[in-house]
């Protein structure tokens, strides 16, 4: 009879063979980017919009008219503001004058793609998009729109996944893609600061040449700017190592709602001189101010990486691995994620490329470890030996380990793929919970009892980090189905003291389910806040509070 550790070997060097055979032919020198541009994102969700299009989409103009829109079910109305001006001539002629004719868009199609965000559920009718080339233009473009009462969305990327970064109705869209320069590195503390408009992976390539990597990584990084990133607070797939940007982002340039430029961009790790107020506009969605600048702490590239691909029989011998993980790989432990049996299925069928590292059959759980550490042999023995141990406790039923860059990246292309693979899969609810992680999965069982086989429920994310990603995926969106959903989903959250918002924030999608997380007195403060920030409230109207604050 082998033993477990024998069995373990064997389907490893097994897996090993079958993942050498598969890897993507796609595969670039960055191994957990999303295979996508800005500019190839529009082009290729060019290709989905005319699939998407068919289906009814939550909210937009095509279902309520100009000044009303549905929020969330068509029920829930919302109203313009009316206390917002509408764009005259003498607008668009002091813009042209203050940015060039090229940096005022009015072009519909060029409109089109800003007024609709990247799963094509919210869509504004904005006339205008503003691009600035600095924080002067910036800060000019805000004092106007204040003056004359024009409400205002900033927008990097457009990969937020809550309806933040478009416009719900006309708002004058201002974009931060043209302030895209790196203003320094210092290669002593690995200090970056560069301009809110640079991309995420424009950010990683350049520090690679130096020797360091950013302190966060998500799918999106292919469009996703520093500016939105920090909007955000992004979470992402390195915050179980490095933590959160309430850590690593050292200053910022922000230019507030009046046109003022707030200059808190410090490179110090310490100061303690009052209250750190940039803070403030870390995850605040756009709604206090327009980040300019960036300061932010990058960890030195380590040369050791190991990934390794799992399979567990169920939830709770993830929920184990992961104790036995933070334990016996300790400090090297860089990524902690999970997903399950619907999303690999997903992954497999939507995701160009892709086959199952673990075959021939899918697995209920899979559980992808990533280590990062200084040293070669000492960081892969430590892995095999947790490994080994995990299997002979039972906690592994197969698994895989990469042996080159292009096996880790194929792993990580399934992992980061799932949201490109449920958008491609129909229309899909989404939901993004910081729950216990030993209550985290049972979610996931119960929403599945409670839709039946009206809809496919998937359930993953950075299980390191307590963050389930919940996606709820029909063929198109159905009252029917979100009313089963909503509000049990964030009841069920809220009774078992999580967070409705673990990671892509509050957005327009959850302004209104915000109590749910938080005290009334701490949305009132909230509020208290925005308006001694923005007293005629035209940055990102509509979004994270309340109607009712
Ligand atoms: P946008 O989408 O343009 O904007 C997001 C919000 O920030 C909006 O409210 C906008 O008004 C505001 N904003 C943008 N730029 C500025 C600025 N300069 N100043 C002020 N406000 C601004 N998120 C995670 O946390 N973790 C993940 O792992 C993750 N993975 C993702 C994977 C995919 C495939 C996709 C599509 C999204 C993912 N996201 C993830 C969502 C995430 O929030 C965004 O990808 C990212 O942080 C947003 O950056 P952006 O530049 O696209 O911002
Ligand atoms: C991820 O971790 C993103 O892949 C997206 O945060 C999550 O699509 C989602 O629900
Ligand atoms: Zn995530």
């Amino acid at each position: 009879m082998p033993t477990k550790t024998e069995k373990w070997r064997r389907s490893l060097s097994l897996a090993l063979r079958t993942i050498g055979a598969v890897s993507s032919p796609h595969t670039s020198p960055h191994p957990r980017s999303l295979p996508f541009t800005r500019r190839e994102l529009h082009c290729g969700r060019g290709i989905w919009r005319g699939f998407l299009s068919l289906r009814k989409p939550w909210w937009g103009t095509d279902t309520f008219g100009s000044d009303i829109r549905g929020f969330g079910t068509e029920s829930t109305m919302l109203k313009r503001n009316p206390k917002f001006s509408t764009l005259n001539d003498d607008d668009i002629r002091y813009f042209k004058e203050l940015l060039g004719e090229k940096n005022v868009v009015q072009d519909e199609d060029a409109l089109a793609a800003v007024n609709t965000d990247w799963m094509h559920k919210y869509r504004g009718s904005s006339k205008l998009m503003l691009q600035p080339r600095n924080a002067n233009e910036v800060s000019l473009i805000l004092k106007y729109c204040n003056s004359r009462c024009l409400a205002v969305v900033p927008q990097g990327g457009n990969t937020g996944l809550v309806g933040g970064s478009v416009p719900v109705f006309d708002e004058v869209i201002v974009s931060l893609g043209a302030m895209n320069n790196i203003i320094s590195f210092d290669k002593v503390s690995g200090i970056l600061v560069c301009e809110a408009g640079c991309i995420l992976e424009s950010l990683v390539n350049f520090l690679d040449q130096q020797g360091f990597i950013m302190p966060l990584d998500l799918g999106a990084k292919g469009s996703c700017q520093i500016g939105g990133n920090v909007s955000t607070n992004a979470g992402g797939l390195r915050l179980l190592l490095y933590g959160s940007l309430h850590g690593n982002v050292l200053g910022l340039e922000t230019v507030l709602a009046t046109g003022d430029v707030l200059d808190m961009l410090g490179t110090l790790r310490k100061d303690n001189t009052g209250y750190d107020l940039k803070h403030l506009f870390i995850g605040s969605e756009g709604s206090l101010g327009i980040v300019t600048k960036v300061s932010i702490l990058t960890p030195p590239k380590l040369p050791s990486v190991n990934v390794a691909f799992l399979a567990c029989h169920d939830y709770s011998s993830c929920q184990k691995l992961l104790f036995e993980a933070k334990l016996k790989l300790g400090e090297i432990l860089s990524a902690f994620e999970f997903l399950d049996e619907q999303a690999m299925d997903l992954a497999l069928n939507h995701l160009e490329g892709v086959r199952n590292p673990l075959p021939p059959s899918l697995h209920n759980f899979y559980v992808l470890i990533e280590t990062t550490g200084s040293h070669e042999t000492y960081d892969k023995e430590k892995l095999e030996a947790f490994l080994v141990y995990s299997m002979e406790l039972g906690l592994i039923s197969d698994g895989v380990v990469a042996q080159d860059l292009q096996q880790a990246s194929s792993v990580w292309r399934i992992r980061e793929g799932i949201p490109e693979a449920l958008m491609k899969a129909g229309a899909v609810y989404k939901y993004d919970l910081s729950i216990p992680v030993e209550k985290m999965y049972d979610l996931v069982d119960e929403m599945r009892n409670r839709l039946g086989s009206s809809a496919r429920v998937v359930g993953y994310g950075h299980l390191g980090d307590g963050n389930l990603h919940l996606n709820i995926s029909c063929p198109q969106y159905d009252d029917k189905v979100f009313t089963q959903i909503e509000p049990f989903v964030y009841e069920w959250t809220s009774k078992n003291r999580g967070s409705i918002s673990a990671e892509h924030g509050v957005g327009l999608m959850k302004a209104e389910k915000i109590f749910y997380s938080k005290s009334p007195g701490a949305v009132q403060l909230m509020a208290s806040i925005k308006n001694l920030l923005d007293p005629n409230g035209i940055l990102n109207p509509y979004k994270v509070l309340p109607r009712s604050s």
